[in-house]
């Protein structure tokens, strides 16, 4: 026996499709209210350029993504300028912002921190050499180390951005020995992306499509800036950069690696301080990349612990190109390098050595 009548069937059938319907959609409403727990950054030095510049990137989620919530942690000396940037924050009411502590404690700044973004200390101005800041800030990093050894989280990832950016890292490692060397780096992005623009602007192409230059060594001066595996994307695939240029055009092995080193200097120059907004950009560059995974095919620039590859000595933190996966780098190996490339790239390596031997005699 037929339960409805024909003429019921339909209107059923109606019924149960609206039923499933509002049954989906207060799964997806229940799904939504679940989101990620939030992520503790600390950034140091936050009330200086580089800070002003990016706590709110990160707060907009420029950093770890735009459904991941953030607590960010201020530390810096100059506390009036640190409340100030809190209550600016504040104000900004980011959804994604799910506290903040400004303070002058180094514990209280490192308490339970999951990434901690180093750029604490003093710039270099007009006519300042690296070294001159080095010696200054040595103890700084030694002291801050330790806060992170006893209060971060266990598997915390470190960027230091605050100069010379290679040593401080080095200092950081010997002092929080509890954070994996794997999770130390240094900032070289900025050079990198500097080096990504230079060749878009010579080419007249946009900077998104060349990838695969290489920063080699120390941040600034005396790194080496190389674009002989860099790439183009062209209709069908990719080109060499090289390829684009006329055999006796030397641009890239002359211009180009001076415009590239020299850019920090040129902007301190123009600007009268030293570079900000491009700096915090970086940052979220690297750790993006870091935590997320560089795009399949393209590597960065990353200052890392040495572990030997290209002949760099082991103990060093030096850039090499990097590719990011489940939030480790690995080193691309296997590159050619070429005797105007090696000699390069030793030079820096002994530089670094050099400011080694430098910070560790202001140590003890
Ligand atoms: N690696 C790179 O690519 C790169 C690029 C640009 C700048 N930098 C470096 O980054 C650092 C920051 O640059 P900036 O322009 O923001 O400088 P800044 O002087 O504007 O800011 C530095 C901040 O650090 C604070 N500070 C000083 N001692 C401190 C301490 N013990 N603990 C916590 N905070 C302390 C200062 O009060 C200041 O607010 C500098 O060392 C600069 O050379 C690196
Ligand atoms: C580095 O940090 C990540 C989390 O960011 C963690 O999962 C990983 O275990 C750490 N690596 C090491 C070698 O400690
Ligand atoms: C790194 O480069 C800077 C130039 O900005 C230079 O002064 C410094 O000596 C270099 N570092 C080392 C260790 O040589
Ligand atoms: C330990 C040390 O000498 N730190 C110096 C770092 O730089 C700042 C700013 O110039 C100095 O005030 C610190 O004394």
């Amino acid at each position: 026996m037929e339960y409805f009548q024909p003429i019921e069937k339909p209107l059923v059938l109606l019924g149960c499709a609206y039923l499933s319907w509002k049954m989906i959609r207060h799964i997806w409403g229940v799904l939504k209210t679940f989101e990620k727990e939030p992520v503790t950054v600390l950034v140091t030095g936050a009330a200086g350029q580089i800070g002003y510049a990016l706590v709110p990137m990160i707060a907009r989620g420029a950093m770890l993504g735009g459904d991941q919530p953030v607590i960010i942690h201020m530390l810096d000396v100059a506390s009036e300028s640190l409340n100030a940037v809190k209550m600016e924050l504040i104000d900004s009411a980011f959804p994604l912002l799910r506290g903040v502590v400004a303070t002058t404690d180094v514990s209280e700044a490192c308490q339970g921190v999951n990434i901690a973004i180093m750029a604490g200390g003093i710039p270099r101005r007009e006519g300042m050499e690296r070294k001159d800041v080095m010696s200054k800030n040595v103890s700084i990093y030694k002291s801050q180390a330790s806060a992170l050894q006893q209060h971060a989280a266990p598997d915390c990832k470190v960027l230091v951005v605050a100069n010379p950016a290679n040593t401080n890292a080095l200092i950081l490692r010997e002092f929080a020995p509890a954070i994996s060397e794997k999770n130390i780096t240094c900032l070289t992005r900025l050079d990198h992306n500097r080096a990504l623009a230079q060749i878009s602007e010579k080419l007249d192409i946009h900077v998104s499509e060349v990838k695969n230059v290489i920063i080699w060594g120390n941040h600034s001066s005396t790194q080496y800036p190389d674009a002989s595996h860099a790439t183009v994307k062209i209709e069908r695939g990719e080109k060499r950069v090289a390829e684009l240029f006329a055999d006796d055009d030397k641009w890239l092995q002359t211009e180009f690696i001076t415009t590239v080193q020299q850019r920090g200097a040129e902007i301190i120059k123009v600007r009268k301080q030293s570079s900000a907004l491009s700096a915090a950009s970086a940052v979220c560059d690297h750790i993006r990349d870091w935590v997320l995974g560089t795009p399949k095919g393209t590597w960065v620039s990353m200052g890392v612990y040495s572990d030997g590859s290209y002949g760099i000595p082991p103990g060093l933190m030096y850039s090499f190109p990097v590719t990011c996966k489940n939030g480790e780098w690995s080193i691309v190996e296997g590159l050619k390098i070429d005797a105007f490339s090696r000699e390069k790239m030793d030079a820096s390596a002994r530089e670094l050595i050099e400011e080694k031997v430098l910070a560790n005699s202001c140590l003890y």
